[in-house]
């Protein structure tokens, strides 16, 4: 029976890279393996197919039936709808280990690097199995992503290891100027929407009970986005409306290397109790804090505890 890899929901480039890769090693591996991913291709995610020339995976919502490998995530609510009547035979992910339980056995690779895609390069190396150039241009590319150009606290030895060798399997000569290539696409606000915007790199968590939502924008500049913080913020507002606790959107500066956090919440308490730093009416901003994974999320959930 086919398999479906398919990364959470809101894909980023990570996910469907990964999605993908994991899907060739697999297929080479002699298991039939379809990559999916949940929603559209962001724009980052859709400049890196096209530069790259990889086909744009199917959208799979419903996991009802289906074998399935899990994609740089591991929790309910960023998973697949029906996840119960679905059989999971693979997990491969670089975050916290969140609520998915199985009922038969599995593969599970987890592994606190800076990207997903790093843990399929170990595991191509493993099979000993030839990444073929394309393939290896796309995971450089969610690499760079996910580690912010490696600029993010995410960033192990080991990715930074992994990208030399992708790089030159994809006859990528300056790395730097292709992840500022990317930033650049990720940046660009023009065409797209307040919500599309928040919803972009968007989360929901559960914390002690509490839903929690939490977006991030990661630019070059924060003045881009300037005049749209308002709406940016009646939007997280307007969300907050829908049953959650708290909805935070944070706005990544990557070459400040810091990030202003808007909030709306129940209760601003948890925001100085997690970051130590009282909020002003509408935002915080937190120094040095890049990634929503270790910088973020671990605060926040226990501060919730
Ligand atoms: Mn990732």
């Amino acid at each position: 029976m086919v398999i479906y890899s398919i990364g959470h929901k809101n894909p980023d480039t990570d996910s469907v890279c990964g999605a993908i890769a994991i899907a060739d090693l697999e297929n080479q591996l002699g298991n039939e393996t379809i990559p999916c991913m949940q929603g559209e291709l962001n724009p980052e995610t859709k400049f890196v197919l096209k530069k790259f020339n990889v086909s744009v995976p199917k959208i799979l919502t419903d996991g009802e039936g289906k074998k399935l490998i899990l994609v740089d995530h591991t929790e309910v609510s960023q998973t697949v709808n029906n996840l119960g009547k679905a059989e999971i035979v693979g997990i491969i992910d670089h975050h916290k280990l969140g609520d998915i339980t199985t009922s038969t056995p599995l593969e599970a690779l987890i592994r606190p690097l800076g990207s997903t895609c790093t843990i399929i390069k170990q595991l191509y190396n493993f099979y000993d199995k030839v990444i073929p150039k394309e393939i290896a241009g796309i995971m450089l590319c969610a690499i760079l992503s996910d580690t912010v150009i490696f600029k993010s606290v995410t960033t192990t030895l080991e990715d930074k290891k992994v990208v030399e060798e992708l790089a030159k399997i994809a006859g990528v000569k300056d790395i730097k100027k292709l992840g500022m290539e990317m930033f650049k696409v990720k940046s660009a606000i023009e065409g797209t929407s307040i919500k599309d915007l928040v919803l972009r790199d968007y989360k929901d968590f559960d914390m002690n009970g509490h839903k929690v939502g939490i977006g991030q924008l990661e630019l070059i500049d924060l003045s881009l986005i300037e005049k749209i913080k308002d709406d940016l913020y009646e939007e997280i507002k307007r969300m907050k409306g829908e049953g959650r606790h708290s909805v935070f959107l944070l706005l990544t500066d990557i070459m400040k290397e810091g990030t202003e956090m808007l909030y709306v919440t129940d209760d601003s308490n948890i925001i100085k109790k997690a970051f130590n730093k009282k909020p002003e009416k509408k935002s915080v901003w937190l120094d040095g804090v890049m990634s929503r994974k270790k910088q973020v999320v671990p605060p926040l959930e226990k501060a919730f505890s």
